[in-house]
């Protein structure tokens, strides 16, 4: 055969091939589509959604579900699949030519799930990047009504809230127990839209001017050459920037006293630092400050153990949130507001209200309560909940508004500015945890991560397209139906434009002194410490110097013994200070407090009498603490179960020691080998009960003892009649004596002090 025959052979095989193949009709469609297309006109309403068009499954502060139901636990499917919900029957080997490859190019499965992955992350906080968050809610008291009209506060209202804690200098994967501002941020979800309450443990703040921000943030960061130290203030560019910016000595005393390192989230105050505006049903205004109180009480770590658990359990703060809210102890906290008439000059007792570096003494204007936050459910996704969570101090409802606070001000800006980035574009309050509660109808479109499926055609104003749909609330502002957001109608100063501060802004020392001047001895003694440490981990001497100098202005002895400490001269004040009457209020030694949550430790031997253990540990709970039996072993001794062995547990976990009997050294133990490496504690006696003892008494822990265990305390070089050191021939009877000092917190008679 010719090749041009051959040819037409070829051509015509393969026209019968596609014989056939070409009649395809799909079932139900009747015949060709009409050849013109209807230009839409008239408004149509928005199609059903799909079932799996409803929002993601997320669990609200009570729990119930939100968005379409969920077969599974993790997502939407019993199946694995990919992203667009096609089934997968392998996502353990890549698409290979021959089990042994090369991994072809065309396995869209393994490029989809390693692009995902490589985009997992996504830019931290500028600041507050490491953080613990919790669901709960709050219910108004009724108190606040002649002060504000926001619904939240009604009497008996209950509103879902979300809180975030974090520190402010460190990394997401950095310490909890840093010395460091904590941050204390709190997003109610009311009838009238989101308000959040963007607050810290700290009543003041480094700068008076928002402008200022970066400096203080870019001196308190680690150095940017090295990136060193982490998330935490002991260097030379931080000390050099409050030193120089002597408005940041405030909040500095506050990080150098105990406050810097808090026991637990739970045992903090919170402070909306600056005052704001509140509004009342009658138009009437008042400027207020606001407060968290917790139910436990203010309580510390001391220094030796937060630098201990910084590397024992960095996690510390965020596992004692999770796990008291799992142990069903859950944290809560009053809010309270501090009242100021709303006067043209916002003074108050001579304090500029507007002046982010001053507070008002408690003892001048009481905190009165006006309602309760109770945290008592655990998130469910970090990242989707506690990462993604997007806070804003203008993000705020009918009742309360903002001042003319220079700091406020720049926040005002900031917090939407930040999640542009942070969270990828306009659309962060479509994020679950962000999104109100109740119906938002912004005409907000487009943007990335769009979530909505808007119907209508007329997201603008005024429109008649969409029946002229949003509509603006009514007049009539006192009506909860039609009550709107509304700025206080202030009125503005006819100034000129200046970049300068008012006079009232100038004294940086009275208020500090103050506070010096409000602390016992023992949180003297600590302040003293803590400047000494930092001041003694920087190089430049003229930076101690020069913070010397500001110590000198708040008080001579604070001066001279921080400067003895560094092997410096104490300098002579440069000014003279006018002492204003100490506050009480800000001393966090006092008490007694609930002991809810704290962490008993009670160390057992497996061979000593076990007997009324089981029952105390039943005593603890009841009394809403938390008992950690901790012996040598692992599994269970005489029917209770070990929950930390002499290895995984260390004294800085427990508020207060039990020792119900003498653990020996067992023969070729661990513990042996760490006797040989000399540590410390009598022979016979497990030298890790010994340091577990040792350290405790170091703490100015409680410490309780029976039977064997007052032996082995002797052993550890601990006094029975040292303060805070309960013995007894019964487990009842030493935890009876235990928890009246413990109501205390730490046994405060047991630190040394100079001053
Ligand atoms: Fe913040 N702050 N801040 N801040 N702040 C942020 O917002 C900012 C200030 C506070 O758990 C950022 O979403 C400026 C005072 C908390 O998500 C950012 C100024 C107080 C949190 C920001 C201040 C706070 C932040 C970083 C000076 C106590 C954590 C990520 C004008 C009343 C919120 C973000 C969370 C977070 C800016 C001062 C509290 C960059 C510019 C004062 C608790 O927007």
């Amino acid at each position: 055969m010719n090749p041009k025959d051959a040819a037409k052979d070829a051509a015509k095989a393969a026209k019968d091939k596609l014989e056939g193949l070409m009649d395809i009709t799909v079932p139900g469609v009747p015949g060709p589509a009409p050849a013109t297309v209807e230009e839409p006109t008239a408004v149509k309403p928005p199609l059903p959604p799909k079932p799996d068009q409803g929002a993601p499954d997320t669990r609200t502060a009570t729990g119930a579900p939100t968005g379409a139901p969920v077969t599974a636990r993790s997502q939407q499917s019993a199946y694995l699949t990919n992203s667009t919900g096609t089934r997968l029957r392998d996502t353990d080997h890549s698409l290979k030519a021959g089990s042994r490859g090369p991994t072809l190019l065309q396995d869209h499965h393994l490029r989809e799930k390693i692009t995902h992955f490589d985009h997992e992350r996504i830019p931290e906080r500028v600041v507050h990047a490491r953080g613990a968050g919790a669901h709960g809610v709050f219910e108004g008291y009724g108190t606040a009504e002649s002060v504000s009209m926001a619904g939240l506060f009604a009497k008996g209202k209950e509103t879902p809230v979300f809180v975030r804690f974090s520190t402010v200098l460190g990394s997401r994967g950095s310490a909890d127990t840093v010395r460091d501002t904590r941050g204390f941020a709190t997003k109610f979800y009311t009838e009238e839209g989101n308000w959040d309450l963007v607050a810290n443990n700290i009543p003041v703040f480094f700068i008076q001017d928002g402008i200022k921000f970066p400096d203080v943030i870019h001196a308190g960061k680690p150095h940017p050459d090295r990136e060193i130290p982490q998330a935490q203030s002991a260097h030379d560019t931080f000390w050099d920037f409050v030193s120089l910016h002597t408005e940041a000595q405030h909040h500095t005393m506050w990080n150098m006293s105990d406050r810097g390192i808090p026991r637990s989230y739970r045992m903090m105050e919170g402070f909306g630092v600056h005052t704001f505006r509140c509004i009342n049903a009658e138009g009437g205004t008042s400027l207020v400050k606001f407060h968290w109180k917790p139910k436990l009480g203010v309580h510390s770590l001391t220094w030796e153990e937060a630098q201990m658990v910084g590397g024992i359990d960095p996690d510390f703060h965020r596992r004692d949130l999770y796990d008291a809210i799992e142990a069903g102890a859950h944290p809560e906290w009053e809010l309270g507001v501090q009242v100021f008439p709303d006067e043209p000059d916002q003074m108050f007792a001579g304090i500029d209200l507007l002046d982010p570096t001053k507070i008002v003494p408690e003892e001048i204007a009481p905190v009165q309560p006006i309602g309760k936050l109770t945290l008592n459910a655990n998130p469910t996704n970090f990242f989707a909940e506690v990462e993604q969570v997007a806070f804003h101090v203008g993000h705020l409802v009918p009742g309360i508004d903002v001042t003319d606070d220079p700091l406020l001000q720049t926040r005002l800006f900031s917090y939407v500015d930040t999640q542009l980035s942070r969270l990828g574009g306009p659309n962060y309050n479509q994020i679950p945890v962000n999104r109100p509660h109740v119906p938002t109808n912004d005409m907000f479109r487009d943007g990335f991560h769009q979530h909505a499926v808007h119907s209508g055609v007329a997201p603008y104003k005024p429109n008649s397209l969409d029946g002229g749909c949003p509509f603006a609330a009514g007049a009539d502002l006192s009506e909860e139906e039609t009550r709107a957001f509304v700025e206080a109608a202030v009125k503005v100063s006819e100034a000129t434009k200046v970049r300068a501060n008012p006079a009232s802004y100038d004294d940086h020392y009275s208020q500090v002194r103050q506070f010096w001047l409000s602390m016992t001895p023992v949180e003297k003694e600590h302040i003293i410490r803590a400047y000494t440490f930092e001041l003694g981990k920087c190089y430049e001497q003229a930076v101690k110097e020069r913070q010397l100098q500001c110590l000198a202005n708040i008080d001579p002895v604070l001066c001279q013994e921080v400067a003895t400490g560094l092997g410096l001269p104490a300098p002579s004040p440069t000014i003279t200070l006018e002492d204003l009457e100490p506050s009480p209020a800000l001393s966090q030694v006092t008490g007694p407090f609930p002991p809810d949550g704290r962490m008993v430790g009670i160390v057992v031997d497996p061979d000593g009498d076990l007997s009324g253990v089981d029952a105390l540990r039943r005593t603890i709970h009841g009394a809403g603490m938390v008992p950690l039996l901790i012996g040598p072993h692992g599994g269970m001794i005489d029917g209770m179960p070990v929950q930390r062995t002499f290895a995984t547990g260390r004294s800085v976990e427990v508020d207060v020691l039990l020792l119900a009997g003498w653990p020996k050294p067992a023969p070729d133990a661990l513990a042996n080998r760490d006797a040989k490496a000399g540590a410390p504690g009598a022979a016979g006696l497990d030298p890790r009960v010994a340091l577990m003892v040792q350290e405790c008494h170091r703490h100015a822990k409680v410490i309780g003892a029976w039977g064997e265990g007052v032996a082995a305390l002797a052993a550890s070089g601990v006094a029975e009649s040292d303060a805070g050191v309960v013995t007894g021939g019964s487990p009842a009877d030493v935890f009876t004596g235990v928890s009246e000092q413990m109501a205390f917190h730490r046994v405060w008679d047991r630190f040394p002090t100079a001053v």
